[in-house]
């Protein structure tokens, strides 16, 4: 799955700094695992326009700076609470170098939900398998290599209130940052008729979206007459008219 490349081409980047989105379920240890890599190096504020906290830290590794940015804790990103929007438009939209997912190793299933969204909106994921020693305490075993296999993203085990697995986690981030791991995520597949109606309406999207949106993502989005994605079109002179024009080619596509 992953594929080493050269780093000379990444010389320059340890001047600017990295920007980690943390996502992850509610209680599953995302401001354990932000608070032991940013240590008191810590900024609280709002969402621009939001009563929700905002949280963002910085620490540096191996010669490179990141800013962590804690996001509100959800079961998804469909954008139906103020805090999955939140969330959703900070993966999406705000365009972070990497979006580190928080997981809790003693509910896994669930979890997964989550991060399968994710890798619908990015390919530039890292999973932190956390808790894990409540999961060894409740006799479950976890098999990092076969998610790392079956997700196509690097999956690091971690019990952050002990500090187990952060460092680790941190070279891993890295790795992915310096361009040394390529991922090839797993793509959830609908049924046939939907993937017809995905691809048609994804193929007409492209022209009109910015390349970093997945067009994929933006037709599911569509589909489920969430036209949010719209206002990020780039055709900003004709913005109303392709607006209507997608709607109206979406609307086709369901018939
Ligand atoms: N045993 C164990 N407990 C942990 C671990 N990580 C976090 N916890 C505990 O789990 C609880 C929740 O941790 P938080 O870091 O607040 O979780 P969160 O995801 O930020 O929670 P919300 O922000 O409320 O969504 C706390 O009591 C932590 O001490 C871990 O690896 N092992
Ligand atoms: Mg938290």
């Amino acid at each position: 799955m992953f594929k080493t490349t050269s780093l000379s081409a990444h010389s320059q980047e340890n001047t600017r700094k990295f920007v980690i989105a943390l996502a992850g379920n509610p209680n599953v240890g995302k401001s354990t695992v932000f608070n032991r890599l940013t240590g008191l190096k810590q900024h609280t504020g709002n969402w621009p326009g939001k009563t929700v906290i905002k949280t963002e830290g910085t620490f540096s590794h191996r010669n490179r700076r990141y800013t962590l940015v804690d996001l509100p804790g959800t079961y998804s990103l469909h954008a139906s609470s103020t805090d999955e929007q939140v969330a959703r438009d900070f993966i999406c939209f705000s365009r972070p170098d990497l979006t580190l997912v928080v997981c809790d190793a003693t509910c896994l299933e669930r979890n997964l939900n989550l991060v399968l969204q994710i890798l619908e909106i990015t390919d530039r994921v890292v999973l932190c398998v956390n808790l894990m020693d409540e999961a060894e305490r409740k006799g479950f075993r976890v098999n990092i290599d076969m998610l790392t296999h079956k997700l196509g993203i690097p999956v690091v085990g971690t019990a952050a209130r002990s500090g187990r697995g952060l460092s680790r986690l941190k070279d891993v981030l890295d790795d992915m940052v310096a361009g040394k791991i390529v991922t090839t995520p797993r793509q959830v597949v609908y049924d046939p008729e939907l993937e017809i109606s995905i691809n048609e309406i994804a193929k007409r999207l492209t022209p009109y979206l910015p390349d970093w949106i997945n067009s994929r993502w933006a037709a599911l989005r569509l589909l489920e007459r969430d036209y949010s994605v719209l206002d990020h079109i780039t055709d900003n002179k004709n913005k109303n008219y392709s607006q209507r024009i997608l709607k109206e080619e979406v609307a086709l596509c369901l018939q």
